[in-house]
């Protein structure tokens, strides 16, 4: 099974990211996904044994625990180009959060990897993918501002990522775990 462990989207957010995504796609044209997809990725697990999925439930719990619930503001269209290709870039939303996710990201990958997990630890830089295969070479002339969105993520979600049958990926929550929350009781909004 192909793993991996983010935050989900509100609903609120997720339709807020989607109408700027169907804002973009006449001028930024690209396979965009759809809004159940949306999320913020923490760690990238990979192919994983499903006998190791139990174990890589118990990090995610554990690290839920440790952390609280991050604030999280969606901000402006950017894009990752691959291999130095304009035309085939991901296009992104970018994401701040207060407290910053770069912690949780790194807890997440060292606790995966002391469970004897795989973990990617490629540059981390929290977003929301929007769409891939994108002709980003028009950005400066889309709507760049931020969205603005704030949101409270409550829960860690494991999801696994798979075709459909029509080839296209989708990302299914396995399991949620709540934050902590600083006076100890859990919180659990989305
Ligand atoms: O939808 P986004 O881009 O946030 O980019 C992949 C996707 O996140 C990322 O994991 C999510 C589910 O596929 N991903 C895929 N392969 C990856 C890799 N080798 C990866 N992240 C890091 N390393």
């Amino acid at each position: 099974m192909r793993l991996f462990i983010g935050l989900p989207l509100p609903q609120g957010a997720r339709e807020a990211a989607f109408s700027r995504a169907a804002a973009l796609q006449a001028l930024l044209p690209g396979r965009y996904g759809p809004k159940e997809n949306y999320h913020i990725t923490l760690a990238f697990l990979g192919e994983v044994p499903s006998e190791r999925v139990a174990a890589a439930e118990d990090v995610a719990r554990r690290c839920a625990a440790r952390f609280p619930a991050p604030h999280v503001t969606l901000g402006a269209p950017d894009h990752f180009a691959r291999e130095g290709r304009e035309d085939r870039a991901v296009l992104i939303l970018r994401a701040q959060s207060d407290p910053p996710l770069r912690p949780l990201h790194d807890a997440l990958v060292e606790a995966l990897r002391a469970a004897a997990l795989p973990a990617q630890a490629e540059p981390f830089a929290p977003h929301v993918t929007l769409a891939r295969h994108a002709d980003a070479h028009s950005l400066s002339k889309a709507d760049v501002r931020p969205l603005g969105v704030a949101f409270t993520a409550s829960r860690l979600c494991l999801y696994e990522s798979a075709r459909d049958a029509e080839g296209a990926l989708r990302y299914t929550p396995l399991a949620f775990w709540p934050f902590s929350s600083p006076d100890g009781a859990t919180v659990c909004n989305i």
